[in-house]
């Protein structure tokens, strides 16, 4: 019994340092992969309304509202996904400029979050010579802060 119970204990000692080492992925990996989760919902949902503006598919109000809905529950969720230190960690199209003109960054994405509400309000018309400068608005809110702050290939 008490080799037994001496094996156990030893083979404790052994494993529970490997159990502690065994680490998920980091704060700023999770943070990256949020981030980027976000807007690659935000571009899913606003591919339709863009394609329904220049006529490529055929237009569906349905389609407008629910995206556009979606879009304003996005945006203003993106901030969070931008915490000190998660710069680097993971492929990550995000410039250093983030953290070090994070009042701009901030401004920024409030541009989105408005301009994304005012889609939403605009899309509930159904007409698409309401819809399309509103959309407008969210695209120019896009790049703008692209320019700045997102990576050039
Ligand atoms: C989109 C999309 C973006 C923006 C940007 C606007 O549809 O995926 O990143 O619009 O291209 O300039």
């Amino acid at each position: 019994h008490l080799i037994s119970l001496a094996a156990a204990a030893l083979a404790l000692a052994l494993v529970t340092p490997a159990i502690a080492q065994q680490q998920g992925p980091s704060k700023a990996e999770q943070m990256i992969k949020y981030r980027q989760a976000g807007f690659g919902w935000l571009a899913y949902n606003i591919g339709p309304i863009g394609a329904m503006a220049k006529g490529t598919i055929p237009f569906d109000a349905k389609v407008v509202e629910r995206n556009a809905a979606t879009m304003a529950a996005i945006a203003p969720r993106l901030l969070e996904g931008f915490p000190e230190g998660s710069g680097s960690g993971a492929r990550t199209e995000a410039r250093p400029e983030i953290w070090t003109d994070m009042a701009d960054f901030r401004a920024k994405m409030g541009d989105l979050e408005r301009a994304t509400a005012d889609l939403a309000v605009a899309s509930r018309s159904g007409d698409m010579k309401v819809i399309g400068p509103a959309l407008g608005k969210v695209g120019g809110a896009c790049k703008s802060c692209h320019d700045k702050f997102r990576k050039k290939d």
